[in-house]
């Protein structure tokens, strides 16, 4: 299996999260990640890593809005020359703006709180390049099954699911799976699967409007869980304007309980498959978070390793070439096997 891995990941490096009460708790989603997955890939014959190649601008801008890129790329040079310097933390804005705000002001600290809705999304010196080269071993993978491969393994870091059209959040900057799946649409009609612990808002907000990519997430019920104001069972996306047959618009959330397990999960998990297979999609972007695990910091879900392998099981069975891109997942030692189980039935 093509899979595809850029080290500029290790410069995006935040030394802290800020978690409620204000509790500092050290960076979950960190370089150690993906330094696992890889090293766990690398014992294998079947894993092929490769170098991504490099996409450029115009892919991220035909899903992320271009003044929302430009504060990206340029962001942290300007927070610099303003004298600031928190070395591992970079810009991180305290103030957001509340609804029906019409002004970006234009001092730095707003346009950092207009751009992102937590404060898991700071702006380190390397940030911006490890993001753009996420997209790319995204693109890279897309590529892959568009020229004939089953499936294709992105490991990108930073995650993409939380990042909208112009906001960051939840660990997210470029929505590397959005990204990848519009790139697809001039191959064939496209699928996202989202199955992170939590609702893929992000991915949500960039498809809403659109009449052409059927979107679901499986997840955290965001009544009780982050990110809390999106993922809920009857946001169904804005009406396309051709009609499509298939219901209201394109969005489908199936938000489940704490303690989720195995079964309940792949019940689920075979509605959703219904949907992809209505929707006769030629090709699949799977959004796979690896926070449904049971012993999962973040998570509350006790879905176990087999789980997880019944899980790759049954979306390998669907067919379709499929774009695996990593996103959550932060019971570190287990990622690994975690992914390799998930990769298994895709060989
Ligand atoms: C990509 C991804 O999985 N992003 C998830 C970001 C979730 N951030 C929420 C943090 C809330 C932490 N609450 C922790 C309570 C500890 N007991
Ligand atoms: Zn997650």
């Amino acid at each position: 299996m093509k899979i595809f891995y850029s080290e500029n990941h290790y410069q995006h490096n935040p030394a802290f999260e800020v978690f409620e009460g204000g509790v500092k708790n050290p960076y979950l989603e960190n370089p150690d990640r993906m330094e696992r997955v890889l090293s766990a890939l690398q014992s294998l014959d079947w894993a092929n890593i490769l170098a991504p190649t490099d996409f450029g601008l115009e892919p991220i801008l035909s899903v992320h809005d271009a003044d929302y890129v430009d504060y990206l790329g340029a962001v942290y040079d300007e927070w610099i020359r303003q004298g600031y310097e928190y070395k591992q933390m970079g810009l991180l804005p305290a103030t957001f703006p509340p609804r029906g705000s019409t002004h970006m002001p234009d001092n730095i600290l707003g346009r950092a709180g207009w751009y992102t809705f937590d404060l898991s999304a700071p702006i380190l010196a390397d940030t911006y390049q490890a993001a753009l080269s996420a997209v790319n071993c995204a693109l890279s993978g897309a590529k892959a099954v568009t020229g004939g491969e089953k499936a294709a393994f992105a490991l990108c870091r930073p995650p993409g699911h939380h990042a909208g059209k112009s906001f960051s959040g939840g660990y997210c900057y470029l929505n590397n799976s959005a990204i990848a799946a519009n790139w697809l649409t001039s191959y064939g009609r496209v699928a996202i699967l989202d199955i992170d612990y939590h609702a893929g808002n992000g991915t949500q907000d960039i498809f809403y409007q659109r009449g052409d990519v059927l979107s679901i997430s499986i997840h955290a019920d965001p009544s009780f869980e982050y990110p809390y104001y999106c993922g809920y069972a009857d946001e169904t996306g804005a009406p396309p304007e051709k009609e499509t047959g298939f219901g209201p618009g394109l969005q489908r959330n199936y938000p489940l309980p704490r303690a989720t397990g195995d079964e309940k999960y792949l019940s689920t998990l075979g509605d959703a498959m219904m949907l992809i297979q209505s929707y006769e999609a030629g090709y699949l972007v799977l959004s796979a978070g690896m926070d449904i695990y049971k012993d999962d910091p973040l998570g509350t879900f006790e879905i176990t390793r087999d789980g997880i392998q019944e899980i790759g099981r049954a979306i390998a069975s669907l067919n379709i070439p499929t774009l695996i891109v990593t996103e959550g997942g932060y019971a570190n030692e287990a990622l690994g096997n975690n992914y390799i189980a998930l990769l298994e039935p895709f060989i």
